[in-house]
């Protein structure tokens, strides 16, 4: 009987992943960057044995039904991999929403593709992780690493070097924060996965948002190493407006966006007109995610629990990557 749980936290990109140049494989046509956010945490125990005749997974105590992302389809290759024909039991935990846009994905197929390699008595090296979970989920092989981190686009076919890597671990900027807000737990109307397809294969500007994306991903691995927040979350800003314009410009239009979601941008951009260092970044949801320092942590946070279509903000710090834990869960 092999067993093992592993523990993953939620990253939010600084510059997006969006679009699949290789959807089997999954490899993106952008390289982008992202923060590993220390207070949203997947656990996921994987237990094999022969007992089991089918691989069941239960995510915050309900059975999954099998959908797009195929969990189920992600263990087998784990499975193959190793040489291994037992089924898996897989029982996992997030202490946020799960899809909200909260990338409940990421920190999800970070912690299962860990512990099902653990469990299944595979070796591998972060880099080996990074690829064999991103197969699973684009975003996640980003949640292996902690800190900051980029995922390299690659060249390949094969997608050997389209991998997760550490641009600076989370002691190099401990003062950075990403107050994740909350305006709605519902699942959102299209999914990561369909919506991307949708925008490279209608948006016509999807070529400029590639394009674009360079430059934006060299500026914020430059930003991180400075240190130099302005540079990183003004980028980061940008960079995401691009990404929403490219979906609300597919056939038809994706508009993820909620009336709380523009009140959050306002009272960030009317933040800075007074003088606080905040700027926002969104995912592929109505939650706006606020980029501060610190310093100023608790004045931006506390403004933005007032406003009106907030439920609730999670304050992150950078955090850790993947880690095999003792405790399991079952
Ligand atoms: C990101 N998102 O970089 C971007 C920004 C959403 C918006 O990665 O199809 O769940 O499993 O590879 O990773 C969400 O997409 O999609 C995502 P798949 P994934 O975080």
């Amino acid at each position: 009987m092999a067993k093992a749980t592993a523990t993953a936290n939620a990253n939010i990109a600084l510059v997006k992943y969006w679009g699949k140049r290789n959807k089997d494989l999954i490899l993106p046509y952008n390289g982008n960057a992202s923060m590993t956010c220390d207070g949203m945490t997947t656990t996921t125990t994987v237990e094999f044995s022969d007992k089991y005749k089918e691989h069941t997974v239960v995510i915050n105590d309900e059975e999954f039904k099998k959908d797009e992302k195929d969990i189920h389809g992600h263990i087998d290759r784990i499975c193959k991999l190793a040489g291994i024909d037992e089924k898996a039991r897989v029982v996992s935990e997030s202490n946020f929403p799960v899809a909200a846009g909260l990338a409940s994905s990421a920190s999800g197929f970070a912690a299962l593709t860990v512990a099902t390699a653990k469990a299944a008595g595979l070796d591998l090296d972060k880099k080996e992780l990074s690829i064999l979970t991103r197969q699973g989920s684009g975003s996640a092989c980003r949640s292996i690493f902690g800190g900051f981190v980029q995922w390299h686009r690659g060249q390949k076919e094969d997608g050997s070097d389209s991998y997760a890597e550490s641009i600076a671990d989370k002691n190099h900027w401990p003062d950075f924060r990403m107050v994740t807000t909350i305006v709605e737990v519902k699942k959102k109307p299209v999914s990561s996965r369909g919506g991307m397809a949708q925008t490279v294969a209608t948006c016509p500007f999807y070529k400029d948002w590639v394009e674009t994306a360079k430059e934006d991903l060299k500026n914020v691995i430059d930003g991180i190493k400075e240190r130099g927040f302005e540079k990183v979350a003004s980028t980061a800003e940008f960079n995401c407006l691009k990404m929403h314009a490219t979906m609300i410009t597919t056939k038809p239009s994706i508009i993820y966006w909620i009336p709380a979601t523009m009140e959050i941008i306002h009272a960030v951009r009317q933040m800075r007109e007074e003088g606080l260092h905040a700027y926002f970044t969104m995912d592929a949801g109505p939650n706006v995610k606020v980029m501060c320092l610190k310093e100023q942590e608790n004045e931006i946070n506390k403004s933005l629990q007032e406003l009106e279509g907030v439920i609730k903000t999670i304050v992150c710090r950078p955090g850790d990557g993947t880690k095999i834990i003792e405790k399991h869960l079952f």
